[in-house]
């Protein structure tokens, strides 16, 4: 009776374990609490992939109080997550939350800070999934470990211009039906002050992402052997 008490209470304290990006580095460098990021109002998960809150988190559709970061293309960039407010030690995603790591790009037509990023505009330019299925390890397990950090490299080839980047984890442990699967989704704002003039596949955030995607809906503590992320390949630029 303890025992069913005490694993009733541990899957309720994972359950309710959520996280936030807040911060964002360039080339190493750490450019400080929230800044360059439209944050969510809490660290809530969206759940409903038809929602517009897909794209950037909660309140994410503009983000005219959000400073611009400019970086030329090819920058090597950080995103850095924590649960609660900033770097408390505690394990920084939580280790129960297994699944996916994914980086988006999306060219504003004008400004980043006006940018909605609704329709065809999203470019995957990051993934990482299932690492060793026998030892369950996820790319979440690498960002737990590393801080709550991932990081990427913004293609040369991209135009330059102003961008939103949209980072992504998904925790898959409750993912079993839908809705259930967690995203996790901080959204920054950056210009790329010089690029290339590739024009890369692009996908729609929420639009493309269904809830019978075997990336969305799964079972990954049955054995599961590997794992397809939603929303395509990654355009390697
Ligand atoms: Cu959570």
């Amino acid at each position: 009776m303890m025992k069913t008490v005490f694993a009733l209470l541990a899957s309720a304290a994972l359950a309710n374990a959520h996280f936030t990006m807040q911060y964002i580095w360039d080339n190493g460098v750490d450019q400080g609490l929230d800044n360059y990021l439209r944050v969510p109002p809490n660290n809530n998960p969206v759940t409903d992939v038809t929602s517009k809150d897909l794209t950037c988190n909660v309140n994410g559709l503009s983000g005219a109080s959000v400073a611009t970061l400019s970086i030329p293309a090819g920058r090597n960039i950080t995103f850095e997550w924590h649960q609660h407010a900033q770097r408390t030690g505690e394990d920084p995603i939580s280790g129960g939350h297994r699944g996916p790591v994914q980086v988006y790009v999306a060219k504003a037509p004008s400004t980043a800070a006006s940018f909605d990023g609704q329709g065809a505009v999203w470019t995957k330019i990051y993934s990482s999934g299932l690492l060793n299925p026998s030892s369950m390890l996820w790319a979440t397990d690498i960002v737990n470990s590393n801080g709550g950090k991932h990081s990427v490299v913004i293609p040369a080839l991209l135009p330059a211009g102003e961008y939103l980047l949209r980072a992504e984890i998904i925790a898959l442990h409750t993912s079993q039906t839908y809705p259930g699967a967690q995203f996790y989704i901080g959204c920054a704002q950056v210009k790329i002050t010089s690029g290339g003039n590739a024009n890369p596949p692009k996908i729609s955030i929420p639009g493309t992402y269904k809830g019978s995607d075997p990336g969305i809906t799964v079972n990954i503590y049955n054995n599961l052997q590997s794992y397809t992320a939603p929303g395509g390949p990654v355009w390697s630029g």
